[in-house]
């Protein structure tokens, strides 16, 4: 068993369906186990600005010893093109989408495949749902979420995150 966080990213069409569709679907995938989702978070767009906020989510899964990182990589953006994703602007407005932010403790960097991904510690719409989730997570690198969140600047409003 090797603990996941996933991230939702959503800011066309109806994004609160899109989110709750995809951990549904996810759920589904036979081996791979859900163990917690964070909140909703509506949140400023990163990167390119000028388009809808985002609904933002990060879901804890486990799986078992039939999934590695490339499978689900796979499986995920398999995922997005059967919920109707269709190639975009990079950053800019999407139907859903779904990014492996840690695999364990494995550190990767193939293609695509980087582990843990490559902007997580830059973004608050990803660690602040990730310390909600799991406050002690520890990174492969020996980083503990609170510390990064203390190094980027942020703004929490209820469920709305400020990051520009
Ligand atoms: N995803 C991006 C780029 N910018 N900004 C927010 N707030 N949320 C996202 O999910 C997001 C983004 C590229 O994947
Ligand atoms: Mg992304
Ligand atoms: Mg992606």
């Amino acid at each position: 068993m090797q603990d996941i966080f996933v991230s939702l990213g959503s800011n066309k069409g109806s994004p609160m369906e899109n989110l709750r569709i995809a951990a549904k679907l996810l759920g589904d995938f036979p081996g791979l186990y859900s163990v917690c989702k964070s909140s909703v978070y509506r949140t400023e767009p990163q990167g390119v600005k000028g388009q809808p906020w985002f609904a933002n989510q990060v879901l804890w899964l486990r799986c078992n010893e039939h999934w590695q990182p490339g499978r689900l990589l796979l499986s995920l953006k398999d995922l997005e093109r059967r919920m109707g994703r269709t190639p975009e602007r990079r950053h800019g407005p999407r139907v859903i989408d779904l990014d492996i932010l840690l695999f364990g403790n494995i550190v990767i960097a193939e293609g695509n495949l980087i582990l843990p991904h490559p902007e997580l510690k830059s973004r608050a719409f990803v660690l602040v749902p990730l310390q909600e989730i799991c406050p002690d997570l520890v990174l492969p690198d020996g980083s503990r979420i609170g510390i990064l969140l203390e190094k980027i600047g942020f703004r929490l409003e209820g469920n709305k995150i400020f990051q520009t």
